[in-house]
């Protein structure tokens, strides 16, 4: 019989921060938010804290001489302080703003990328990549003769170390590796692998979109060159994510847009651009969504990222114990020890927009889809699978909630 988790934490008192999850998904079926990885749900701290700035320190940021500029720009300085700490970064310096994920990858790519790569060289990327961390690397090749190559992942959605191993004896530029798949949940063992990229030659940019707002993440332990994540999976704002990279590379590398702030003097026909971060911070940033992503980074320090770790760990081996008791399930993926909050699953011959639909009904949210990782679903030969995944605010009874739905979807479809 299976055991229901015993509740060691406390996720029904952090949800209670959430106010959308206290609402019904329509009259009378309360809402069950089991869609995490595409964006987190906000606690009301975040909110507050946007809120706060809008109405009281409004202005904008490095310019005004006013006092309500000074403070505006102490905010912003101060929601990037925040995320340093968070990280353990050794300075503020090494703290980019941007838009989010795919706007930190890509900025290596165009400023590091064009500075760095030419015809024949190898960038390596992962089979499990989110589209992000490929499309970027394909754009390079089609434009300059760069050649990318993908280290396919095995049937339990873990990396083929040995073709990692034959790659990297190419001695590529750059391995552009996920810390944590947004399908089938792999937590990748970022330490051990960038020792053996470092010591092929190669640079690491590590996709922390899924494992830095679920894992504590040191970048001075990480081993990674560059890590790029987003607010909005974290508790924080849409609009705003990082790209952390070491002080020397990112000195090295040219701006990536023109404009202002990023400049520390203009002639008519010449520049000179400014120090880090403010080289790659073009124009207004996202000023309120840095306050909130301050605010998300003291919420999620405030319970331990350790803590809502183990929350997740204890979640999903449950999901994945009583997802497995239902007849025609099949998860993708590794054993609940190696992977995060995350299950993709088959059902069948049912579609998984018939299966998300129905489990719509029930109140259920979850996504059916391709999750932006079209390669790694060709690899399962699906178009599509349907993904539950979790986070801190999610609790044992919503699995429970889940499997009984899809056993009446099981109903209604034989
Ligand atoms: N990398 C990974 C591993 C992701 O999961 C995502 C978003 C991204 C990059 C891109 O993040 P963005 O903030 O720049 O969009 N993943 C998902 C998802 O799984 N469903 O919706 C978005």
């Amino acid at each position: 019989m299976t055991t229901h988790p015993s509740q060691t934490t406390d996720a029904a008192k952090w949800r209670a921060d959430f106010p959308v999850l206290a609402r019904e998904a329509r009259p009378g079926v309360p809402l069950v938010y089991l869609d995490s990885t595409a964006t987190s749900q906000k606690p009301v701290q975040v909110m507050e804290a946007m809120d706060r700035f809008y109405r009281w320190s409004n202005a904008n940021v490095h310019r005004g001489i006013y006092g309500l500029a000074e403070e505006a720009t102490a905010l912003y300085e101060g929601g990037r302080e925040k995320v340093r700490q968070f990280i353990n970064a050794r300075t503020v310096r090494e703290i980019i703003f941007t838009r989010n994920t795919t706007e930190a990858i890509n900025l290596v790519a165009y400023s590091w990328g064009r500075a760095n790569l030419k015809a024949g060289d190898l960038v390596v990327y992962t089979e499990m990549e989110h589209h992000s961390n490929m499309v970027p690397w394909q754009m390079l090749a089609a434009e300059r003769g760069v050649e990318v190559k993908a280290v396919p992942v095995t049937d339990t959605g873990e990396l083929d170390r040995a073709v990692l191993t034959q790659l990297l004896a190419r001695e590529p530029k750059l391995l552009c590796i996920t810390h944590m798949s947004n399908v089938v949940g792999t937590i990748n063992p970022i330490a051990e692998i960038a020792a053996e990229a470092h010591a092929a030659g190669a640079l690491v940019l590590v996709d922390g979109a899924q494992s830095v707002p679920h894992l504590p993440v040191d970048v001075q332990t990480l081993g990674a060159d560059f890590l790029a994540f987003s607010g909005h999976k974290m508790c924080g704002p849409t609009a705003i994510g990082v790209l952390w990279g070491r002080q020397a590379i990112l000195d090295g590398m040219p701006p990536f847009l023109g404009g202002g702030d990023m400049i520390r003097k203009v002639k008519l026909y010449e520049y000179k651009y400014n120090d880090l971060p403010y080289k790659f911070e073009a124009g207004t940033p996202a000023i309120a969504e840095a306050v909130g992503l301050g605010a998300a980074v003291d919420y999620l320090t405030g319970i331990g990222m350790e803590v809502i770790a183990a929350h997740e760990r204890q979640l999903i081996a449950y999901a994945l114990e009583r997802l497995e008791e239902v007849p025609g399930i099949r998860v993708y993926g590794p054993a609940a020890a190696r992977r995060g909050g995350v299950a993709a699953f088959s059902f069948g011959d049912v579609h998984p927009h018939d299966v998300a639909q129905l489990l719509d009904r029930a109140g259920i949210a979850v996504r059916a889809g391709h999750h932006c990782a079209m390669p790694l679903h060709e690899h399962y030969d699906l178009p599509a699978t349907t993904r539950a995944s979790f986070y801190l605010y999610n609790v044992p009874e919503e699995v429970d909630r889940l499997v009984e739905a899809l056993y009446q979807v099981k109903k209604l479809f034989s």
